[in-house]
C-alpha cells in the first residue's frame, strides 16, 4: 500500500510565497500545486513554483556545512558537522566582537518577509543592531514614500486589482515579474473591462495586455507624473472630498508643480502632451476605482524615491486610497478584534548601539532595515565604525554589483557566512557555508500575512531533509546557543516557537491543519471616509511629511533631465528585468527551468542596430569599462533607442552548478559605478543609471 499525504505550505521559489498543496507518496514529493482553498490562487502555480521538485532533488546544491580551506572564491572547502560549523563561527565572532565591539557584526538578509524574524533574533541576541535587507535594491523607495505620505509601509498596502477600473503600471511588468494571485486578479479586471495603461521603455508581455502602451524615454517617469499632477490640479480633476479631508500640503504642491506642463513633459519623456492630458482626464473619470501602481522594484534612478512619492500623491488626489478597486490599507490584528502573534524578536532586549547609517547624519530617510550602500561603505572604509563579520541570508550580493566592487567590500571582512539553499556566488566566496533545507524540507516560524483580512500562515515541511541541511530556525537557534546567548532563543523544537508565538491568541497549531492558514477575522475590514485615519502624526496624507521634516529631507525634487548616451558610438543605458520562468539569480541551474531558458539575449532597437551593423542573432560584446562579455542580440523595434535590455541573473560563475555555468551574460557585473550611486532622499541604489558600450563581436 502506498502512503499518500497532502501538506499545505508556501512556495519558496520566489519571494511571493504563494500558498501550495504538496503531495507526498512514500516519503517522496511527487506533485506541487496551488492551495485550492485560497482565493486568487485556485490551484494555479507559475513555472518556477512547479519546478520546486527539481530544486528539492537537485544534487548540485550544498549538502552539508562547509568551512573554507583555500583562498576565498577557490571553491576549496572541508566538510564539517553542524556542531563544528557553529563552534567555528562562534569562536570567530567572539574574537571579532572582543576587538571591534558587538556592533561589528552585520546580517544582510533578502528580507524579513513572512518568516524572517528568526534571523533577526540571532543578531539581536548577540548584541548587534546591524540588520540590513536587500530592499535598497528593490522596493525601499516605495516603502519610504508610503511611510512619508501615509505613515503605512509598503507591505501594509494592498491593491484591489480585481475590482478596479483603471490601472497604471510604470515598468511594473506584472505579467512576467509575477505573483500568481496578482496576475490572476489583473487578468480578471481586464476581462471585466478595466483599462491598463502601461509605461515602459520596451514592449513587455504586460504591454501586450495593455489598453494603452506608452513608450517612455528611459529615466523620465517622474517627469510624466509631475505633468499628470499638473493637469489634475489645473483642471480641478481631483477628488475634492478626499483632498479636503485628508491631504495636507496642497498649496505647496500646487506651487511646485506649476512649471511642469504636459508640453514640457513631452520633451522629456517623448510621450505626446495630448496622451498625458487624456490619461489624467481618463483617470479622473475612472476614479476613485483607479490604481497607479508605484511598483515593486523601484531602485532604478536617482529620483526614484520622489517618483514613488509622486505616484502615491496621484492616488491621493484621485481618492483611491482605502477604496474598493483602489489601494487598501492593511489592518493590524488589533484593528480586526484579534490578538496578534507574540514576537520572538521583541522578547530580546534591543542593542544600545546605533546602526551604521544612523550615525551618518540627516538628509535621507531610514527605517527598520539598514541601507545596504551604507553597510558596504562601512565595511570598505571602517566608517562610521568597522564591520568585520557578515552573515548573508537568502541573498546574493555578488550578483548585484560589479565584481571589482563586491570583492573589495567582502575582502574587508574577517568572517563571511552564507546561509543559502544553493551555491550562490557569495556562498562560493564565503568562509563558512551553512546550507538551509529547501522550503519543502523545513518548517518555518508562523508568519502574518498583512491585508484587510490579516491571516496567519504556516510553512510546514513536506518531507525530512534529504541531505545534512537544517531549517532557518535550527540554524539560528544553534548559532545563538553556540555564541553563549541561548537564553534569548530557548527553543528545542519548532513547536516551542509556534506555541510561544500563538500563546494567548486562542489559536492552536492544529488549527493550521485544515489548509495551512488561519484568518484573524471573517471578512476584510475596510474603513469608510468617516473612520479613516492615516498613521502619520497628523493622521493625514502628508505631502509635507513630518518624517522628512525630522530627517531634513526636501519635500520636493526638481526634475533633472537624464544624461543622453552617445548612441552613434554604441553607448546605451543598461536596463534589465525579470523573466517569468526564472527568479533573480537562483533558478538558472534548476534542471527544468534551465531547459526552458538557458541563457539571455540583449534587446537593442532595430534602427540603432542597423547603424551599428548588428543583425538579429549576432553575437555582440557589451562592456562597462570594468567588465565585458558576449551575448546574442535580439534586434527589435520594441525598445527605446537609448536603452538596451537583458533578463537578469544569468552567467552563473560557480562551476559546480554545471547546467548554467557561464551561460548568458550577467547584468550586475556591468553596473560600473552603481555602488557609489545613492538615490536622492532615500540613499537606495539606482541601478538603471549605468551606461554600457555595445559592438558587434
Ligand atoms: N544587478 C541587479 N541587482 C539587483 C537586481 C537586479 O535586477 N539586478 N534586483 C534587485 C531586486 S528587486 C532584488 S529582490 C534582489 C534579489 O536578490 P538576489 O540575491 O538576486 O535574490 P534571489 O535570487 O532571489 O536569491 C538570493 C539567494 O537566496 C537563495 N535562496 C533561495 N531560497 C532560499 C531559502 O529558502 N533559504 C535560503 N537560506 N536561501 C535561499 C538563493 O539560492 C540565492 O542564492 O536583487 C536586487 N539587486
Ligand atoms: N518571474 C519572476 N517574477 C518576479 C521576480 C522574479 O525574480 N521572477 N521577482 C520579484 C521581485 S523581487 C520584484 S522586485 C518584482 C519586480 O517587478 P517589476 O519591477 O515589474 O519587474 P522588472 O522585470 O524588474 O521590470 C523592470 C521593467 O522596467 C522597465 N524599464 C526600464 N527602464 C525604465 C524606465 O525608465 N521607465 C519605465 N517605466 N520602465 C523602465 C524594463 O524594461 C522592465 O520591463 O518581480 C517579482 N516577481
Ligand atoms: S509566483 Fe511562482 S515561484 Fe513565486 S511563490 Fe508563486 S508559484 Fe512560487
Ligand atoms: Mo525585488
Amino acid at each position: 500500500m502506498s502512503k499518500v499525504s497532502s501538506v499545505y505550505s508556501n512556495c519558496g521559489m520566489c519571494s511571493v510565497r504563494c500558498p501550495i498543496q504538496v503531495e507526498v507518496i512514500n516519503g517522496r514529493v511527487t506533485w506541487i500545486e496551488g492551495n485550492p482553498y485560497v482565493a486568487g490562487i485556485e490551484s494555479s502555480l507559475c513555472a518556477k513554483g512547479s519546478a520546486g521538485l527539481s530544486l528539492l532533488y537537485d544534487f548540485e546544491r550544498p549538502q552539508y556545512p562547509m568551512i573554507r580551506t583555500g583562498e576565498r572564491g577557490s571553491g576549496q572547502f572541508k566538510r564539517a558537522t553542524w556542531d563544528e560549523a557553529f563552534a567555528y563561527v562562534a569562536e570567530a565572532l567572539n574574537k571579532i566582537q572582543s576587538q571591534y565591539g558587538k556592533k561589528s557584526v552585520a546580517l544582510l538578509d533578502r528580507g524579513a518577509g513572512l518568516f524572517g524574524e528568526i534571523q533577526r533574533c540571532f543578531l539581536r541576541a548577540i548584541g548587534s543592531p546591524n540588520y540590513f535587507s536587500h530592499d535598497d535594491f528593490c522596493r525601499k523607495n516605495v516603502d519610504l514614500a508610503y511611510q512619508s505620505l501615509l505613515g503605512y509601509g509598503r507591505p501594509e498596502i494592498g491593491y484591489d486589482f480585481a475590482n478596479t477600473r483603471h490601472m497604471v503600471f510604470y515598468g511594473r511588468n506584472a505579467i512576467e515579474a509575477l505573483g500568481v494571485r496578482e496576475v490572476n486578479n489583473i487578468v480578471k479586471a481586464l476581462t471585466n473591462g478595466a483599462k491598463l495603461t502601461y509605461i515602459d521603455v520596451r514592449a513587455t508581455k504586460t504591454a501586450t495586455k495593455a489598453t494603452k502602451f506608452l513608450q517612455i524615454r528611459p529615466g523620465t517617469d517622474y517627469a510624466l507624473n509631475l505633468a499628470l499632477i499638473h493637469v489634475i490640479l489645473r483642471e480641478n480633476l481631483f477628488d475634492r472630498d478626499f483632498v479636503d479631508r485628508f491631504v495636507t500640503g496642497l498649496p505647496e504642491l500646487e506651487n511646485f508643480i506649476k512649471p511642469y506642463t504636459p508640453d514640457w513633459a513631452e520633451k522629456e519623456t517623448g510621450i505626446p502632451a495630448y496622451e498625458i492630458i487624456n490619461l489624467a482626464r481618463q483617470l479622473a473619470s475612472d476614479s476613485p476605482k483607479v490604481i497607479l501602481y508605484p511598483g515593486w522594484f523601484a531602485a532604478r534612478t536617482m529620483d526614484s524615491f520622489y517618483f514613488a512619492r509622486s505616484v502615491i500623491i496621484l492616488n491621493a488626489l484621485l481618492g483611491s486610497i482605502e477604496q474598493k478597486g483602489g489601494l487598501i490599507l492593511a489592518k493590524t490584528p488589533k484593528e480586526v478584534g484579534a490578538k496578534g502573534l507574540n514576537s520572538i524578536l521583541e522578547r530580546i532586549p534591543a542593542p544600545a548601539d546605533k546602526r551604521v547609517e544612523a550615525e551618518e547624519g540627516k538628509g535621507f530617510l531610514y527605517d527598520g532595515a539598514g541601507h545596504i550602500l551604507h553597510l558596504y561603505r562601512a565595511i570598505k572604509t571602517g566608517e562610521p565604525y568597522p564591520i568585520k563579520a557578515l552573515f548573508v541570508v537568502r541573498y546574493d550580493p555578488f550578483a548585484g554589483i560589479t565584481h571589482k566592487d563586491i570583492k573589495e567590500i567582502l575582502n574587508g571582512l574577517d568572517l563571511l557566512v552564507a546561509v543559502d539553499t544553493n551555491y550562490s556566488a557569495t556562498a562560493w566566496y564565503a568562509d563558512v557555508v551553512l546550507p538551509e533545507s529547501t522550503y519543502l524540507e523545513r518548517d518555518d516560524i508562523i508568519g502574518l500575512q498583512r491585508g484587510a483580512k490579516p491571516t496567519l500562515v504556516m510553512r510546514r515541511k513536506a518531507i525530512n531533509p534529504i541531505y545534512d541541511t537544517k531549517g532557518k530556525w535550527e540554524i539560528f537557534t544553534g548559532l545563538t546557543k553556540a555564541c553563549g546567548a541561548g537564553e534569548h532563543m530557548p527553543y528545542e523544537t519548532i513547536e516551542d516557537i509556534w506555541n510561544y508565538q500563538l500563546e494567548g491568541t486562542g489559536i492552536k497549531i492544529e488549527d493550521f491543519n485544515k489548509n495551512g492558514q488561519v484568518a484573524l477575522c471573517k471578512n476584510p475590514v475596510m474603513y469608510s471616509r468617516d473612520e479613516l485615519k492615516f498613521k502619520t502624526p497628523s493622521g493625514k496624507v502628508e505631502i509635507l511629511s513630518s518624517k522628512m521634516t525630522e530627517r531634513e529631507v526636501p519635500y520636493f525634487l526638481d526634475f533633472q533631465t537624464p544624461p543622453k548616451p552617445n548612441i552613434e558610438e554604441g553607448e546605451f543605458r543598461l536596463v534589465f528585468g525579470r523573466m517569468a520562468v526564472h527568479t533573480h539569480v537562483q533558478t538558472h541551474n534548476n534542471k527544468y527551468l534551465n531547459e526552458i531558458v538557458p541563457e539571455n539575449e540583449l534587446w537593442i532597437n532595430e534602427g540603432v542596430a542597423k547603424k551599428l551593423g548588428i543583425k538579429d542573432g549576432d553575437t555582440v560584446e557589451v562592456s562597462s569599462g570594468d567588465y565585458s562579455g558576449k551575448i546574442k542580440a535580439k534586434v527589435t523595434p520594441f525598445i527605446h533607442p537609448e536603452a538596451v535590455f537583458m533578463y537578469r541573473g544569468f552567467e552563473n560563475e560557480v562551476p559546480v552548478k554545471t547546467r548554467s555555468y557561464g551561460k548568458g551574460l550577467n547584468e550586475g557585473r556591468l553596473l560600473k559605478g552603481a555602488f557609489e550611486k545613492m538615490a536622492y532622499g532615500s540613499h537606495t541604489g539606482a541601478l538603471f543609471e549605468c551606461f554600457v558600450k555595445v559592438r558587434k563581436a
